[in-house]
């Protein structure tokens, strides 16, 4: 009978005018443009049955959803969520075929463990996949083969030990990688190759102890690159003059030794114009507590000098002449003391987005044009994406401004509510207005 009210109170629904699918899993709220079905937190234990087939968007987030498996989801799908959950498993076939989606989150379920090597295999339209949290030891070869289109792809705080040598190679768009909060402790020479459009690389919290000095040598777009909090003794500028386009560099809170080993660091720091941490010495006695970019020729006696590297001396160069577009570098311009930061059209980049960011001079141009709906999923306002370190406020943009595919950001879960809300009030209303009815039948009916 409870059932039957149940439908009663659907039939009221469209009677109140509510676009409502008949076919709407039970205990979820379903509807229209864009179809969407949404089954959050309600102590799911399995993907529930009669999930709409033409559903576009399925959030299925802060459930116990223990399997995924293949035929629960239809291939029309473009959105998924199921973060915050208990998956242990998922058959490798579960999302074969599913050429819509464009968002997949499986986020923070912590006994995953392990992904088949095929598990996202011909996403060809995948924008953003996350797999933080997920108790990942490693990532099977070729797992994100063909991903050509992902834009953001978060791997942090899993138990990431070891990146397999071109683990990335197809990820040709890729701009956000996060890796913060795992085990890594070397970067080899073909760790990041391909990734040439990538623009944040977050690596802080690791054990990095190694870093080859060609590591960086595909990143020509590099803005932003987290190192601190690892295992850094020495840091080859070599490694930094791969990358032409940086602005932000972190490396605090490594155990640098600020002898002969730093000196072509202190010399890359020397002329890199962009904002960077504090690079703190831990070795030798007499440099504890002092700060490398602090330190002058002089601390650096009996050193022999490293060779300039022709790339970053021609790069710092031409810093007040022209600059060489070709370089992707924003050009800088010292007078007196002061530097002012002059940035250079990007080829290749949308024109309105090569301002600074939150440099303290007011409001930057993106911040005019970028499309709300078009913000980059992962710094929302302390959302489920937003896993920036508390060192990195400097680096925080709302709007990014690469074009975008049509993947709603994560106020989708907002959006959710919002409608979840509003029709449970109107089932409230409509229910009440029922009960009404029902209540006084017997007195119309006498
Ligand atoms: C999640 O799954 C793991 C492994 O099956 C199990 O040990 C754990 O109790 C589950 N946690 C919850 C909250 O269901
Ligand atoms: C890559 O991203 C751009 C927008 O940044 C998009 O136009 C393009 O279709 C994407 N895919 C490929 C394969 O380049
Ligand atoms: C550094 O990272 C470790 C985990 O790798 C964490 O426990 C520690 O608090 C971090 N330290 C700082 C200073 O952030
Ligand atoms: C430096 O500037 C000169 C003259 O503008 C230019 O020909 C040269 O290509 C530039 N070098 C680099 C590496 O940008
Ligand atoms: C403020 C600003 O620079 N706006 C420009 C943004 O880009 C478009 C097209 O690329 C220009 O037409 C605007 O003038």
């Amino acid at each position: 009978s409870l059932q039957s009210s149940a439908d009663g109170i659907r039939f009221l629904l469209v009677l109140c005018g509510l676009e409502f699918s008949w076919s709407c899993p039970r205990h979820c709220i379903c509807y229209t443009a864009p179809t969407t079905v949404s089954c959050q937190a309600h102590n799911f234990l399995s993907v529930p049955e009669g999930i709409p087939p033409d559903s576009e968007r399925i959030f299925l987030q802060n459930n116990k959803i223990h399997r995924l498996l293949r035929g629960h989801f239809s291939s029309n799908t473009v959105t998924l969520w199921i973060y915050s959950n208990n998956i242990t498993y998922i058959e490798p076939s579960t999302f074969h075929g599913f050429t819509l989606l464009e968002e997949l989150d499986l986020g923070d379920n912590r006994h995953l463990r392990s992904l088949a090597e095929d598990t996202f295999h011909g996403l060809n339209r995948l924008n953003a996949l996350h797999l933080y949290r997920c108790g990942l030891s490693s990532l099977p070869n070729n797992i994100f083969q063909g991903l050509r289109n992902l834009q953001y792809l978060y791997l942090q705080d899993n138990h990431l030990k070891f990146l397999q040598d071109d683990t990335f190679m197809d990820l040709h768009n890729l701009s956000h990688l996060f890796l913060h909060g795992n085990r890594l402790w070397s970067l080899n020479q073909n760790t990041f190759r391909g990734l040439r459009a990538l623009d944040r690389l977050l690596l802080h919290q690791n054990q990095i102890e190694w870093v080859d000095r060609l590591a960086f040598h595909d990143l020509k777009r590099l803005t932003t690159l987290y190192l601190f909090n690892n295992s850094l003794i020495q840091l080859s500028g070599q490694c930094l003059d791969t990358l032409p386009a940086l602005e932000y560099l972190r490396l605090n809170d490594n155990p640098w030794s600020c002898d002969c080993k730093a000196l072509s660091l202190w010399e890359w720091l020397k002329r890199f114009r962009g904002s960077t941490s504090s690079v703190g010495c831990q070795a030798p006695a007499d440099m504890i507590d002092n700060d490398l970019k602090e330190l002058r020729k002089e601390d650096f006696p009996n050193c022999s000098p490293t060779v300039p590297n022709s790339e970053s001396r021609a790069q710092t160069n031409n810093v007040s002449g022209t600059v060489n577009p070709s370089l992707n570098h924003g050009g800088v311009v010292g007078s007196g003391g002061q530097t002012h930061i002059v940035h250079p059209s990007r080829p290749g980049r949308s024109r309105n987005c090569t301002k600074p960011r939150n440099r303290g001079k007011g409001k930057g141009d993106n911040e005019v044009m970028a499309d709300k709906e078009d913000s980059s999923p992962d710094f929302t306002d302390g959302g489920k994406h937003d896993h920036t370190s508390p060192d990195g406020t400097v680096t925080r943009r709302k709007h990014k401004c690469t074009a975008r595919t049509t993947v709603r950001p994560p106020s989708g879960v907002q959006q959710a509510n919002n409608r979840a809300t509003l029709s449970q009030s109107l089932l409230h209303v409509c229910a009440l207005f029922a009960a009404l009815i029902m209540t006084n039948i017997d007195f119309i009916l006498r």
